[in-house]
């Protein structure tokens, strides 16, 4: 856990970054479960502000590696926005501005040890924690897609593993085993239920990986957060740009379309507390598909497309898994909002992983027919 600070430290914190003007106003902004993000305003020229964060240095343990990853990235995708012919007001709407710091740096440290950078706030734009139209959903289908085409052709050796083995299944039950017995938090009695559940599905969410070992699947530049929140949309609900690039990294492209389809499948919340209440919302996921498919027919290989059905099952169990290892360790990952939060989110994805094996077949039909739509029309 990272101290708190009152907003006149945070506020002195902001004006050592290369900001336009002085600050005039502080106050936390967003959702996010692991970083501290806050919304500042100027006297300067820019009316809509910065988003101050402090990224949290517990969980992101090389934070000057994060912060490579982030520049370089950002250098590339807005090179490709400005080959297609953007101008810059276009280019700063697509991809995210780091403001650096007075001295030039991306970053700065504070006196506790605290890490913090800067970004522009992009106005006029918001994300949605629960996709209300298959519009949203395909605009973010294609955003992500985007994101993976334009970096298709950065080096993926130059991105660092940030958080290493972040999507391995296997690293992650042995996490969660290691949580069993240690029991440090004395609440392993009170989830039988849910460590029953997710031991008998261990041996299929094992797919991905076996295929990535057998070498049929391609190490790509993916996202790795694909939360459909980390998509800004306009007013006109027309994707902006991807955001919260912490962790981008080496990965495969099945973990950034489940974990996208883990969050626009469903019409419950992540943490939903009526079970329920979880069920499944099938014309967003055709929606996201054909979105997604839009940008990446073209590069997807077929074993990469039979892949994603893998991936829709598998990220909201290993977020079932981590949300529990959590719970088990006393709660020091996650931010949580009240007690025994971690359990209701293990429980609300279990309750998505069950409804997504009642459908899955419809599922894989739609993949199929929408990439096969794509491809015969090229
Ligand atoms: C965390 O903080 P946020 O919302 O960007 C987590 C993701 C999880 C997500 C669950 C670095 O993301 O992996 O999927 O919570 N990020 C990290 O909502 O662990
Ligand atoms: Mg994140």
């Amino acid at each position: 856990m990272m101290r708190n600070l009152n907003l006149e430290q945070v506020s002195a914190l902001a004006n050592r970054f290369d900001i336009e003007g002085t600050v005039t106003d502080i106050s936390p902004f967003g959702s996010g479960h692991i970083n501290d993000t806050y919304r500042v305003l100027t006297d300067g020229g820019r009316t809509d502000g910065y988003l101050l964060q402090r990224i949290n240095h517990h969980v992101f343990k090389d934070v000057p590696a994060v912060m490579d990853n982030m520049q370089l990235v950002i250098r590339h995708l807005k090179e490709k926005y400005k080959q297609v012919g953007g101008g810059d007001e276009y280019v700063e709407k697509k991809v995210l501005t780091l403001i650096p710091t007075r001295e030039g740096a991306p970053y700065l440290v504070d006196v506790a040890g605290n890490f913090w950078r800067m970004l522009v706030l992009l106005a006029d734009t918001r994300s949605y924690d629960i996709v209300e139209t298959p519009q949203q959903a395909r605009e973010g289908g294609q955003a992500f897609g985007q994101f993976q085409r334009l970096l298709s052709d950065l080096n993926v050796g130059l991105i660092h593993e940030v958080l290493p083995d972040f999507h391995h299944i296997g690293k992650r039950l042995g996490k969660l085993n290691e949580a069993i017995a240690s029991d440090s938090a004395n609440r392993v009695g009170r989830v039988s239920a849910e460590l029953d559940a997710i031991k008998h599905r261990e041996r299929r969410m094992h797919t991905i990986l076996d295929l990535a070992t057998s070498g049929r699947l391609p190490v790509r530049i993916t996202h790795n957060d694909t939360k459909f929140n980390n998509v800004l949309l306009d007013r006109q609900d027309k994707a902006q740009c991807v955001i919260d690039l912490d962790t981008v990294m080496p990965g495969y492209v099945a973990y950034d379309f489940g974990d996208a389809i883990r969050t626009i499948i469903n019409k419950a919340a992540e943490d939903e507390a009526d079970l329920d209440r979880v069920t499944l919302n099938i014309p967003l996921f055709r929606a996201y598909a054909s979105g997604y498919f839009e940008e990446a027919h073209h590069f997807l290989t077929q074993d990469e497309v039979d892949s994603l059905i893998e991936g829709v099952m598998l990220l909201p169990y290993m977020q079932a898994v981590r949300f529990l290892t959590d719970f088990l360790e006393g709660d020091h990952y996650y931010k949580v909002h009240h007690a025994d939060h971690n359990l209701q989110r293990t429980r609300a994805q279990l309750a998505l992983v069950a409804q997504l094996e009642n459908h899955e077949a419809e599922l894989r039909e739609i993949i199929d027919h929408v990439v096969g739509q794509y491809r015969s029309a090229t």
